[in-house]
């Protein structure tokens, strides 16, 4: 018997109970999935950051912690989290962040916006797209989230760069990699989309110089986290026309706090960290699959490398 400890948002926990009950079921577990345990009873805790657990110390025979988010900032330097901590690939997490992605380079590339006339009867002249051929995409990061986001804006036919820390080889994109590939990643991108994670190597990595590589009148989408941009640098570059317009998903405090520059800038767009969700039936399949790795003795998947950060 296995003792599954749920520690998220109690509102998860409606929408996780029965899809992660039938998954541990149907991996062949005899388990026990719960909200609340002793301590010491607990063998895996499927975690979110914004649950009630944050001290992992009273678990004396915990074996992994499976987190319910993809990003692992919050958890990757928590010292009494000393067994292997998994974060979250899930393909209904990946689908939506494929479908927010490409929405928003969409509304840039067609200028959506300035296209749609008022209701007020006047026939405005509009600007037609170029071709996506014609227009240079890159996506910074390109893992579970930025390849999937990269190809999928490759089948439109953008001419996309994307960059990582180690050498990739994704369908239909020209991948660069290291400090050395982000100029070239960078050079005169319209659109730059993040999706890399939150570590102390990728802080402001969209700065004032990456962002004067781009095309002038670019646009840039953040649904990564909000320390990957220079946020000074970023407003100084849509203030000067270097950039267009960004679209912001993530940010260095959320809730983004009240009377911040972003909420009244006319050339930003801010969501509220929405880009996309781990979606609980999919997700399931995921943790019951560690689960039973664990208890088979196999390695885990999606293990994060607490060293690197991700
Ligand atoms: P992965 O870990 O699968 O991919 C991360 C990518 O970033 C990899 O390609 C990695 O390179 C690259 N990378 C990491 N560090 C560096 C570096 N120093 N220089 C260059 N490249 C680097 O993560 P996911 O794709 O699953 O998720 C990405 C991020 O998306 C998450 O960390 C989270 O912050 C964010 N997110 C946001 C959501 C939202 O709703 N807004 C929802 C879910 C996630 P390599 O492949 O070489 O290791
Ligand atoms: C995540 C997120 O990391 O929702 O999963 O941002």
């Amino acid at each position: 018997m296995v003792n599954v400890l749920f520690s998220a948002l109690s509102k998860r926990w409606a929408e996780y109970e029965a899809p992660l009950r039938a998954a541990l079921t149907k991996a062949g577990l005899d388990a026990r999935l719960a909200t609340e345990f002793a301590p010491e009873e607990v063998d895996y805790i499927v975690y979110a950051p914004n649950g009630p657990v944050s001290d992992f110390a009273p678990f004396t025979k915990l074996k992994a912690v499976l987190s319910l988010w993809a990003g692992v900032e919050t958890m990757v330097d928590n010292p009494t989290l000393t067994v292997p901590l998994c974060r979250m690939v899930d393909h209904g997490l990946t689908e939506s962040m494929v479908e927010w992605v490409t929405g928003h380079v969409l509304r840039y590339h067609l200028g959506i916006d300035q296209n749609i006339l008022g209701q007020d009867g006047v026939w405005r002249a509009g600007t037609v797209a170029p071709l996506a051929r014609d227009r240079k995409v890159c996506v910074l990061g390109l893992g579970a989230l930025g390849a999937a986001c990269a190809q999928a804006l490759a089948q439109l036919n953008f001419d996309v760069h994307g960059w990582a820390r180690g050498p990739k080889d994704v369908d239909g994109v020209t991948c660069h990699h290291g400090a050395d590939g982000l100029a070239d990643a960078l050079r005169d991108a319209t659109m730059v989309a993040l999706l890399l994670p939150d570590t102390p190597a990728t802080e402001n990595v969209l700065n004032a110089e990456g962002m004067a590589l781009m095309k002038r009148g670019g646009f840039v989408v953040n649904p990564g986290r909000g320390p990957l941009v220079d946020d000074t640098a970023l407003i100084a570059a849509l203030d000067s026309g270097q950039l267009a317009h960004a679209t912001l998903d993530v940010f260095r405090i959320e809730p983004l706090p009240a009377g911040h520059v972003f909420w009244s800038h006319p050339k930003v767009t801010v969501t509220p960290h929405i880009a996309a969700e781990t979606k609980a039936t999919t997700a399931s399949d995921v943790i019951a699959e560690n689960i039973r790795r664990g208890e088979a003795g196999e390695p885990f998947i999606h293990i994060v490398d607490r060293a690197a950060g991700y």
